[in-house]
């Protein structure tokens, strides 16, 4: 082993020591070290041979500690207590952008494919999870400065018992469309079909492959390094057919992106007023004929609506339900979700999107809190078991500055959005500055009682909320106009009438008999309850966690860059989460549960124990010679400090349950 595998048997702990382990380990190419359960992983930044299926078959149904760490040992844990205990299990994935999360994910994922269950349709079932990956990516991630394949969507996996279930996506960072930061790109589809499509589909398609024809894809950034759209292309298209496409709706999904892209290049010139309305006149008509060819629109009802109010071109959320037939049962199986979210994220401009993504961040992290340092501590102490408290920093703070449901940011951007009069990013700003402004983790040169009046590094125009894992500037610019999300009805209307099924069913509220005048959630009230949503879903799963690091902001391999792991590790809480590890334990159940599993080791339990489940449990350890210190007796539960003491019991068990079927046989044949 290099270095030590599980930072709970680091001595002596110390941050120094702790980046020293991880760098000695990354070194020789050990990305993967423990803290106790919790699986840290450094991007390797290259390809490493130790995910083949041999190695698959190494850590099938083996204890986590008998081999060395790695991603597959979490899944097969995750997996095992899933099957055989039946508990609801969630994989949580964290770390910033590029850190490694998506990559972890769709191991984790081809990791329970190939031990699942077996069968011709769950195999069909299996190929198409893993099938959607490349599909997802093409429509959802895209090259920003942080990573060259950076998801902008929530994506989470489900697999129901032993088959792969459903896949859902959320929270698209749809404003990429129209516009990237220098330096990024749009979504990796837009530069996949220009390189990758015939000359043919080209031309059914109505594109020319010169991305400098597109006023939606960047030209500074257009080609990615080690990146072949053109292949990429033909990958995606054989993936959406093993997903389960058909010809004619893949045909269907690439018209969508044609216009999309052929939307970005109509432009305008302003008129004057008609009847009371701003009218502006599209320059040329050429693109707008061909967009309407495409999509069986017709060209005056689009015309009309790009004339009464020019409007940026949004692509709807892009959401899909992977439903398999034979998952759908009546009675609730237990489920494994693989949650791989968009990393926290800073850049130089930060606009609404990455507030909405730091936002989500600070959420996971507050998962993890609460269910690691704060619940395994407040556990110890309900259960009177002796305790020490470990001091840790809890990001609850921040959340609330965000989500609060009178003064959060969130609610006052509504509040602004929903307000009559004159709305403007400034007014929202004026009112973060007054309700904020004595917040510890608020800075605003502008709020009355302002700590940062001479900040000069601290625009009028922007606030900077101190996050967990950093300050981060945001600009205010366009808050007010990304919340609204509002798209007129004039052109949901227009669209609804395509005779194009895709897109007739993309924009169901233009469907003039269903018109609804309430006026439709904001963006960030939509996200806001879409993470509280996820947010209890997975407090009621045994969590198993899997903490992303990034070596270096070069994106470059071999390179360990010791202070940007330092600061990760910092407001990851890496070292509290060993700290309470070492001082806890690692197992712990309730007494009548633990009694009835191993109570065939000792025959003063077995068959029957008639005293108190508790006493049931002292005798039993007493009888096994088990050291006392290894355990101690809460209120209601046995707590096991050292999963091998667990192993050992599981591995008496089996043992004993052999010997008894044995047993069986030979008195079975002594009948006969
Ligand atoms: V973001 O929040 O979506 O912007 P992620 O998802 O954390 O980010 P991602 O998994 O996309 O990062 O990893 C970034 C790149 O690092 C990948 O494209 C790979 O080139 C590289 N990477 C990450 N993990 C591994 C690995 N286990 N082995 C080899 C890896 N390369
Ligand atoms: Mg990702």
């Amino acid at each position: 082993m290099i270095g030590v595998g599980d930072m709970v048997l680091l001595e002596p702990l110390s941050e120094d020591s702790f980046i020293n382990n991880l760098k000695k380990r990354f070194d020789h190419s050990e990305i993967y070290t423990y803290i106790g359960s919790v699986v840290v992983s450094i991007n390797p930044y290259r390809p490493l041979p130790i995910y083949s299926p041999e190695k698959v078959e190494e850590y099938r149904n083996r204890n986590f500690y008998e081999l060395s760490p790695h991603i597959f040992s979490l899944s097969d844990e995750a997996y095992r207590s899933l099957r055989d205990q039946d508990k609801d299990q969630c994989i949580l994935i964290t770390g910033e952008s590029g850190a490694g999360k998506t990559e972890a994910s769709k191991l984790v994922m081809s990791y329970v494919a190939a031990v699942c269950g077996k069968g011709a349709e769950v195999n069909q079932v299996k190929e198409q999870l893993l099938q959607s990956n490349p599909v997802l990516e093409a429509f959802g991630n895209a090259k920003t400065v942080r990573n060259d394949n950076s998801s902008r969507f929530v994506k989470k996996m489900l697999w129901q018992k032993l088959t792969p279930m459903t896949l859902s996506l959320d929270l698209l960072e749809k404003s990429r469309v129209v516009k990237q930061p220098r330096g990024e790109r749009n979504f990796h589809i837009f530069y996949q079909i220009l390189s990758g499509a015939s000359e043919d589909m080209l031309n059914k398609l109505k594109l020319e492959r010169d991305f400098s024809r597109y006023n939606y894809l960047s030209l500074d950034s257009a080609r990615v390094n080690g990146v072949d759209d053109a292949v990429n292309f033909r990958t995606v298209r054989n993936a959406m057919q093993i997903v389960g496409f058909m010809d004619h709706e893949t045909q269907s999904i690439l018209e969508v992106v044609a216009a999309v892209l052929k939307l970005g290049n109509i432009e305008f010139k302003p008129e004057s007023r008609v009847n009371g309305l701003d009218e502006s006149k599209i320059k040329d008509k050429n693109e707008l004929k061909e967009i309407c060819e495409l999509t069986g629109i017709d060209q005056s009802v689009l015309e009309r609506a790009f004339s009464f109010r020019t409007v940026e071109a949004k692509q709807e959320k892009v959401s899909t339900t992977l439903n398999v037939a034979q998952a759908q049962t009546k009675v609730r199986k237990k489920v494994m979700g693989v949650l791989d979210i968009y990393g926290f994220e800073i850049f130089e401009d930060n606009s609404f999107e990455q507030f909405i993504i730091n936002y989500c961040n600070e959420k996971l992290q507050q998962i993890f809190i609460e269910l690691t340092l704060k619940e395994e501590q407040e556990e110890y102490i309900r259960e009177d078991i002796e305790w020490t408290h470990i001091e840790y920093f809890n990001n609850a703070i921040i959340c609330d500055l965000i989500e609060n449901n009178q003064t959060g940011i969130l609610a006052m951007l509504d509040e602004e959005c929903l307000r009559p009069g004159t709305v403007t990013d400034d007014t929202f700003l004026e009112k973060l500055n007054q309700v904020c402004a004595t917040h510890q983790h608020f800075e605003s040169r502008m709020s009355k009682c302002s700590r940062f009046l001479n900040d000069t590094s601290l625009p009028h125009s922007c606030f900077r909320i101190q996050h967990y894992a950093g300050k981060v500037m945001y600009q205010v610019e366009g808050f007010v106009d990304k919340n609204n999300d509002l798209l007129y009805r004039d052109l949901s209307q227009a669209m609804w009438k395509a005779n194009h099924s895709l897109i007739k069913a993309l924009f169901p509220e233009g469907n003039p008999a269903k018109i609804n005048l309430k006026r439709p959630p904001t963006a960030g009230s939509q996200f806001k309850a879409s993470v509280a949503t996820l947010m209890k879903n997975l407090q009621t799963k045994n969590p198993n966690y899997i903490r992303c690091i990034k070596p270096n902001d070069k994106k470059a391999a071999h390179i360990f860059n010791e202070a940007l792991v330092c600061h990760q590790v910092r407001y990851l809480g890496l070292l509290e989460n060993v700290r309470v590890r070492r001082a806890g334990y690692a197992f712990r159940q309730p007494y009548e549960l633990c009694l009835e599993r191993y109570k065939m080791l000792c025959k003063q339990t077995w068959p029957h124990w008639r005293g108190p489940a508790r006493a049931g449990v002292e005798v039993l350890f007493n009888e096994l010679e088990i050291p006392k210190e290894e355990y101690s007796f809460g209120r209601s539960k046995i707590f096991i400090r050292n999963p091998r003491t667990l192993f050992k019991l599981e591995d008496l068990r089996k043992q004993r349950l052999e010997d008894l079927a044995t047993l069986i046989q030979k008195m079975y044949r002594g009948w006969k």
